[in-house]
């Protein structure tokens, strides 16, 4: 079965995202560090030719940092700027601000070269949905912003938070899904929660979360349900060994909804540890 991932309402959030994209000197994209190359927006690099990225490796306390390691030396041999951040402790975010700030010092050079007084520089900050745009931009502004106060009344269309003297942040971060064809990467944007779930075939998600531990992570697959699969074991037959040690039968069969749930919260809950979706040598190796 072939998938559509790519919702209408998600074509309108892009161009919006678009629009927006116009009014500043460098983006912020957050890619969920678990899958770095799958959450990445591969169309944004058309979009946004002649601006600067960042790209930030969020949720980075979740992931396998080893592999995560290659996806960030992957994307800096590219071109990229690429730093670690863990949001909801509010780990980096200093740093992530220092990056942009040195990203643009040419272009701020420039600026005073030519004898136009330095504008603050612009940033904004796109993702994925469920990647933790808000929850970066909210804690970089406990950081960074003295006076946030409500202001009652005051229509508020398009507003700039200072973080300093020479950084705004536009408080609405732009949600961004990649449009793409390759049924994985939709998979893998499910398991990290960036996908509904009532409009994904969860069973697939789950055989293939299945698949993924037992090339990878076998070890940490079968500690935590107490089972002994191998690398050759099939995926089905590994759902079953599941079914079997965590459920009754019904009727004589497997409880498969039962389990197809169970594992899929068991990913998102970290049961298995520190995971990354995105193996390394086996997309490249895809890619060529
Ligand atoms: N573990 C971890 N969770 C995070 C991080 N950043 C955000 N989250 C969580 O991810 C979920 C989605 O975050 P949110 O900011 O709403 O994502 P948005 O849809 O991109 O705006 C929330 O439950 C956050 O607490 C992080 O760096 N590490
Ligand atoms: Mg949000």
């Amino acid at each position: 079965m072939v998938i559509q991932w790519f919702p209408g309402h998600m074509a309108k959030a892009t161009r919006e995202v678009r629009e927006k994209l116009k009014l500043v000197d460098i983006v912020f994209e957050l890619v969920d560090a678990r899958c770095p190359l799958s959450s990445h927006n591969m169309y944004l690099d058309e979009v946004v030719k002649d601006k600067k990225k960042i790209i930030i490796f969020n949720k980075i306390d979740l992931c396998d940092k080893k592999e995560t390691a290659k996806w960030k030396k992957y994307f800096e041999e590219n071109g990229y700027k690429a730093v670690y951040s863990d949001s909801k402790n509010s780990k980096n975010l200093n740093d992530i601000i220092n990056s942009a700030r040195e990203e643009l010092s040419e272009k701020l050079e420039r600026m005073i070269e030519k004898g136009i007084k330095p504008r603050a520089i612009r940033t904004m900050v796109i993702g994925v949905p469920n990647v933790g745009k808000s929850t970066f931009i909210n804690k970089v502004i406990n950081k960074n912003v003295a006076n946030t106060a409500n202001r009652p009344g005051v229509t508020k269309k398009q507003q700039w938070l200072k973080l300093n003297k020479n950084i705004e942040l536009l408080d609405t971060p732009g949600i961004l899904m990649p449009k793409f064809d390759n049924q994985e990467i939709g998979k893998k944007l499910s398991l990290v929660g960036s996908i509904k779930d009532d409009i994904t075939p969860l069973d697939d998600v789950s055989l293939y979360l299945i698949d993924i531990l037992k090339r990878h992570y076998l070890e940490k697959l079968n500690s935590v349900y107490k089972i002994n699969v191998n690398h050759n074991t099939n995926n089905l037959t590994i759902m079953e060994e599941i079914a079997k040690k965590c459920y009754k039968l019904i009727d004589g069969d497997y409880d498969y909804d039962s389990t197809i749930k169970l594992l899929i919260q068991d990913f998102r809950t970290q049961k298995f540890g520190l995971i990354t979706l995105d193996n390394f040598e086996e997309m490249l190796k895809n890619e060529n």
